[in-house]
């Protein structure tokens, strides 16, 4: 948590307000409690029956014994109990443990035992049996949760951690982040503001839901703050988006670098042009868009590009709306606070000058100070003065836009889907043909990078195929982006001077091999 000069000088300058995230749906707080806050499908839901629907599950779920400061790993896809589960756990003091749809046995039975969770809600009931203790609850059955509100303790505090957030994560084991009410509201309410959102702006949720850039850059939240609408993709490829957007006159929404490029193909190749003509913004960001893809948006989808560089750790940087082409097609923006404390440093954590490739160190009043229950892990992962290291390459520029220019952690970042090298490595490693293993990024034309691993057999043992590996990953229960699309046998790695094996030169030997 934040130092008390840090906290007293962030509530002193009005970043945090005292408010808690369940009054986003509060109709005693709008003027917008009759207005369609969320569509799913031919489901419409105004702000006051989502209001009174998670009032009333908050009762059912506190019946059952869930009380504050509980963990719920929450697995849901895009889908309108998405919303009623998390204002019902927000407004109980639970803290929802945001797992993705993608996620298996593996992942969702470490956040179930890492966070002693009570209950685990999903619609995967296979995956009924990873959640060991916790009390498993199908979307199906949310329905049958329902208790009178009346009876309902006192809600949370602001300053309380109201959920926890995935990170994109380089060790072994996923880190858990804890966002308070307090710093997570002004990211959405600065959110939203920069990224232009109005009563009548209408979000499309293409990615999923639960990711904090479709939650909070400015996100469902930031849309749920402003009045807005939110309209759930089920899937976000073009023949489920654009008669969308088309239907529901969708305003902005937000995607990772790979599905700009995929729309943009399916617009520029459609014979029948689909009627974009309501977007206004589109946001691209969670990976690197490349230069000449951002050059497209504005000619082939005729809407704004607002490029997003954000962590769930906290930090999240935009392009304005109104900033030039150079600015917009070249940088991935500037922070959203003035007192976002940004820090370009070497690798002794000497600052750079302007315009020189750093490290990107950061502070803020909405950057975690500490990963949950990690301590050992926080030592390095944060400096002595709390910077959160972000394991980002970047270069400010003179205007103080900031410039992606490569990454220093040992995570694949696979068009936005974060892939810790280590934890897909653990896995590995307890292959009985496995000797060593070392899980590096491939650079890809669509995807930005995707995953090789390099695996040492052990004596005698012929080492394993990629069909052999990626079912044996899939037997662990490993999230399917993270299973490995291309593995090189050696009979040794390259080490560095220190020992340690050296990713840069398998990463150069793949290069050199695919030329
Ligand atoms: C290059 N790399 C980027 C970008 C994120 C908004 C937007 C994205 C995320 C997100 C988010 C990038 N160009 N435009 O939480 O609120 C890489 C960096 C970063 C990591 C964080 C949000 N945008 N990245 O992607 O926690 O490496 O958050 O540190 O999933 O994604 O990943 P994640």
């Amino acid at each position: 948590m934040w130092p008390d000069d840090f906290a007293a000088r962030y509530r002193a300058r009005g970043y945090w307000t005292g408010q808690t995230l369940d009054h986003l749906v509060d109709p005693a707080r709008s003027s917008f409690a009759s207005r369609v806050a969320v569509v799913d499908g031919d489901r419409r839901i105004t702000y006051r029956q989502l209001f009174d629907r998670a009032q009333r599950l908050a009762a059912g779920l506190h019946a059952q014994g869930v009380r504050a400061g509980d963990r719920v790993v929450v697995q849901l896809p895009n889908v309108a109990e998405y919303f009623e589960v998390i204002f019902a756990l927000f407004r109980l003091g639970a803290l929802p443990v945001f797992a993705l749809p993608a996620h298996r046995s593996s992942e969702i039975g470490y956040f179930c035992s890492h966070t002693a969770a009570v209950a685990f809600i999903t619609e995967h009931a296979e995956l009924a049996p990873a959640a060991g203790d916790a009390r498993v609850i199908l979307v199906g059955d949310l329905a049958g949760v329902d208790g009178d509100p009346s009876v309902l303790p006192a809600g949370p505090q602001s300053s309380d951690v109201a959920f926890l957030q995935l990170s994109g994560g380089s060790t072994g084991l996923p880190k858990l982040i804890p966002r308070t009410h307090d710093d997570y509201l002004y990211s959405v309410r600065e959110s939203a503001t920069i990224c232009g959102l109005t009563p009548d702006s209408v979000y499309l949720t293409a990615l999923p839901v639960a990711h904090n850039f479709t939650m909070s850059s400015p996100g469902v939240l930031g849309v749920l703050h402003t009045g807005g609408r939110i309209v759930l993709a089920p899937r976000p490829d073009p023949a489920t988006v654009f008669p969308l957007i088309e239907r529901e006159r969708v305003t902005i929404t937000a995607v990772v670098p790979p599905l700009a490029h995929l729309w943009l193909d399916a617009v520029a190749g459609a014979a029948e042009k689909p009627d974009l003509s309501s977007l206004d913004v589109l946001q691209v960001g969670g990976a690197k868009l490349a230069d000449a893809v951002a050059a497209r948006v504005r000619p082939v989808l005729g809407c704004q590009l607002q490029q997003v560089f954000g962590m769930a750790e906290g930090l999240v940087n935009y392009t304005r709306l109104d900033d030039p082409d150079d600015v917009v097609l070249h940088t991935q923006g500037r922070p959203i606070s003035p007192d976002d404390e940004v820090l370009i440093v070497d690798d002794d954590d000497r600052p750079v000058p302007d315009g020189t490739v750093g490290h990107l160190l950061t502070r803020g009043p909405y950057t975690i100070r500490g990963y949950w229950n990690a301590e050992e892990h926080n030592r390095t992962a944060f400096t002595g003065e709390g910077f959160y290291r972000t394991g980002d390459l970047v270069r400010r520029r003179p205007d103080g836009y900031l410039v992606v220019e490569g990454r220093a952690k040992d995570q694949i970042n696979r068009g936005g889907e974060k892939i810790a090298a280590e934890e897909v490595e653990n896995h590995l490693l307890t292959h009985p043909a496995v000797h060593d293993v070392a899980v590096v990024a491939v650079p890809d034309p669509y995807l930005g990078e995707r995953t090789c691993a390099f695996v040492v057999a052990r004596d005698g043992t012929a080492a394993p195929k990629l069909s052999e590996v990626r079912t044996y990953l899939r037997e662990r229960g490993l999230a399917a982006y993270k299973i490995p699309d291309r593995v090189r046998v050696l009979d040794a790695f390259p080490v560095t001077g220190v020992g340690k094996v050296s990713r840069r030169e398998l990463r150069a030997a793949l290069r050199a091999t695919a030329s």
